[in-house]
This record gives C-alpha cells, sequence and structure tokens, in this order.
C-alpha cells in the first residue's frame, strides 16, 4: 500500500485548508472526511462566517488574524471564488463590557485603524441598529464575512490541484501509532499509512483523541434569518456585521447575503452540551424565539418573518481559547480543536499552522496560548 506523508482527519474548514497547504508543499496527503464535501452536519455551514480584525477575545489573536486575511485574500484571487467580503465590523456593548473593551485594546495594542462609537453614533450611521444610545462600539473597517462552503471548496480543489487524495463519505473508525512512527488510519472503507496526521474533525475530534476529552466539547447552537422590512438597510454595502453583549447574552450577525434574510446567532444558545452522532438536528420554536426576541428589540427593522432556521455545533475548550498542538504522546499528530465558535475566520491560517505541526513538529506562528499544556 502507498505510504503518505499525512493524513487530514476531517475535510471540513479546518481539514481542507490543512490539506491544501501540505500539498503546496509536495506533501503527499490524504484527506479523509465522513460526510460530504462541503456538508452541513458540523460547524461550517449556513452561507456566511463572520471575519473581524479588532478581536476582542484577546490580542493574541492579532498576528494570526493579519496572516488569515492575507491568506483568505491570495485563495479568493487563486479560487476565483467570492469567499471574503469586506462590510466592516461592530463590536458593541453596554459602556465595560468586554467585547467593546477587548476589541479597542486589541486595535491599541495592534496599531490597528478603528472608531470608537456610542450606540446612538451606530444607530445613525447604520440604520436598522437600535443599540441602547449609551452602548459603546469599536467599528472596524475590515470586518465583515467569509463564504464557508465555498472556501471549503477552494482549499479542497486547491489540495487535489496540488496532488492530494481527497475522499468523502468514508468514516475514520480508528487510528494507531506504527512501530516506526508513523500512524495507520482505519476507516470503513480502507486502511491508510502515513508518517504524520492532521487531526481536523471539529465536534468529532475528542471521539478520535483521548487527550481531548472534556477539552473539546460539541454544543447545539441555532441561527435564524428574519426577513428585513427596510432590505437596503440590511445589504452587505450598509451593514456591517456585529458582535453585541447585552444583557439577554452575547450576540452576532450579519447582512442578507445569497439567501433571503438578515442573519444571527446567540453565542451558548441553549447551553446544550451535545454528541455529534446524536443530538436533535432540527430547529425549534425555542430555538427562533431566543433571536427573535433579540431582534425585535436590537434589530427591529430585521424582524419580519422568518425565512429559515438552522442548527450547527461549537465545539468548547475550557477557555472558549483554541487547541493548536500535537498530541501529547504522539507528536506525529497535529490537532485542530475547540474553536469554541469563534474558528472559521481563521481556518486559513490555521491550515498553515497544522501544516507546519504535522510536517515539522513546529510552527512560527505565536501559539503558546493554544498548547495543550495550560490545561494541565
Ligand atoms: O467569531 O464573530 C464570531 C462569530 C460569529 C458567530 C460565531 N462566531
Amino acid at each position: 500500500d502507498e505510504r503518505y506523508d499525512v493524513a487530514v482527519v476531517g475535510v471540513g474548514g479546518m481539514g481542507s485548508a490543512a490539506a491544501a497547504h501540505l500539498a503546496e508543499r509536495g506533501l503527499d496527503v490524504v484527506g479523509i472526511e465522513r460526510f460530504d464535501i462541503p456538508h452541513a452536519k458540523g460547524s461550517s455551514h449556513g452561507v456566511t462566517r463572520i471575519i473581524r480584525r479588532a478581536y476582542y477575545e484577546h490580542p493574541s489573536y492579532i498576528p494570526l488574524i493579519e496572516r488569515a486575511y492575507e491568506l483568505w485574500e491570495e485563495l479568493d484571487e487563486s479560487s476565483g471564488r467570492d469567499i471574503l467580503h469586506r462590510t466592516g465590523s461592530i463590536d458593541a456593548g453596554a459602556p465595560d463590557n468586554p467585547v467593546f473593551e477587548g476589541s479597542k485594546r486589541s486595535c491599541e495594542e495592534y496599531d490597528i485603524p478603528y472608531e470608537e462609537l456610542t450606540g446612538a453614533e451606530v444607530n445613525e450611521r447604520f440604520p436598522g441598529y437600535e443599540l441602547p444610545e449609551d452602548h459603546r462600539a469599536v467599528y472596524q473597517e475590515d470586518g465583515g464575512f467569509l463564504v464557508p462552503e465555498q472556501a471549503i471548496v477552494a482549499h479542497a480543489e486547491a489540495a487535489q490541484a496540488a496532488g492530494a487524495e481527497v475522499r468523502a463519505r468514508e468514516s475514520v473508525r480508528d487510528w494507531a501509532e506504527t512501530p516506526d512512527g508513523g500512524v495507520r488510519v482505519w476507516t470503513d472503507r480502507d486502511t491508510y499509512e502515513a508518517d504524520a496526521m492532521v487531526l481536523a474533525a471539529g465536534a468529532w475530534n475528542y471521539k478520535l483523541a483521548d487527550a481531548l476529552e472534556g477539552l473539546a466539547v460539541p454544543e447545539r447552537q441555532a441561527l435564524a434569518w428574519f426577513q428585513p422590512e427596510t432590505p437596503s438597510n440590511f445589504q452587505p454595502g450598509n451593514h456591517p456585521v456585529w458582535n453585541i453583549s447585552v444583557p439577554e447574552g452575547r450576540f452576532y450577525g450579519f447582512p442578507v447575503h445569497d439567501v433571503p434574510g438578515f442573519k444571527l446567532g446567540k453565542y451558548h444558545h441553549l447551553d446544550e452540551q451535545v454528541n455529534p452522532d446524536d443530538y436533535d438536528t432540527d430547529p425549534t420554536r425555542a430555538d427562533e424565539e431566543v433571536l427573535r426576541d433579540f431582534t425585535e428589540k436590537y434589530f427591529p427593522e430585521a424582524s419580519g418573518p422568518t425565512m429559515g432556521l438552522s442548527t450547527c455545533m461549537f465545539t468548547n475548550s475550557p477557555d472558549e481559547h483554541f487547541i493548536l498542538d500535537t498530541l501529547p504522546d504522539h507528536p506525529q499528530v497535529a490537532v485542530g480543536a475547540g474553536f469554541s465558535g469563534h474558528g472559521f475566520k481563521f481556518a486559513s491560517v490555521i491550515g498553515e499552522i497544522l501544516a507546519d505541526l504535522a510536517a515539522d513538529g513546529e510552527t512560527e506562528h505565536p501559539i503558546d496560548m493554544f498548547r495543550l499544556d495550560r490545561f494541565e
């Protein structure tokens, strides 16, 4: 049997990027995906994903998001697909909330151009928003959205064009280290051997690595698309993507793109931890109500009839920061996990990091904050 340089398990947001980076370095790659490429059963479907540069979660993400932007631009160009859309971003909330404060801190620390606005100023400048007037907001012009399904296709096609073998509808059952320090991967169709492996199985990662048990926990999420009553206020040119912290929780949303309706969601929607192989994927009236109540209050012009509902998963780490590392007992296995609902925008650079870790065991990207040993 052929021995590959690297087996990539999961060809979704992260795995497709890793496969592309590895293959483009001239390595022999097999990518294995249990569903379709792309599919709607994990964490990378639903037409739009926010990208924002004024990263409120922590300034350590800024060098990574800068590189992610560069790589998205390259992919957009090389694939001819419309992947990256700039709309500007709003990070807002009551005066000392962490979304506004964190976003401003990251901009200050990394000299990112931004504007500080009150809620009243946001509402005036971007009709459709109805933030409380005393809210504080960071507006950052590079924010926008990615089209995740197109990004996955572009990365998978780039991997294939560089010689990678990509296989869908094939489920990894197990893997083990080989006596010579490689890996053997058993699927429901075949067996593969490789020198190294990338684990990028999203919500399924914890089932494939004991070291991730309790550290990459899937959570059910819901999304809604509501028809705006003033459509022009919710077009990409007029409506920045947003993250907003209010007493009801932390929410995010988008202008209308590709499918009808203004899309929004709530972080940690109903706090439901799930088994990705067995949970209620059908959206419910309760899911819808949380999102409609928020919309009626903060974006009332967008609270028309429901256009669509969907569910997806976050995979949460204990501190909601990413997990990027090699496995403690298996240095030939690179893992990207626990993206905690804010990973997709980084997929382009995470592919590069996972490729570095699988091919060289190390990376020049600053990932100290994302290592597994922080949980010891
Ligand atoms: O990171 O902005 C974000 C985001 C939006 C929805 C989930 N995460």
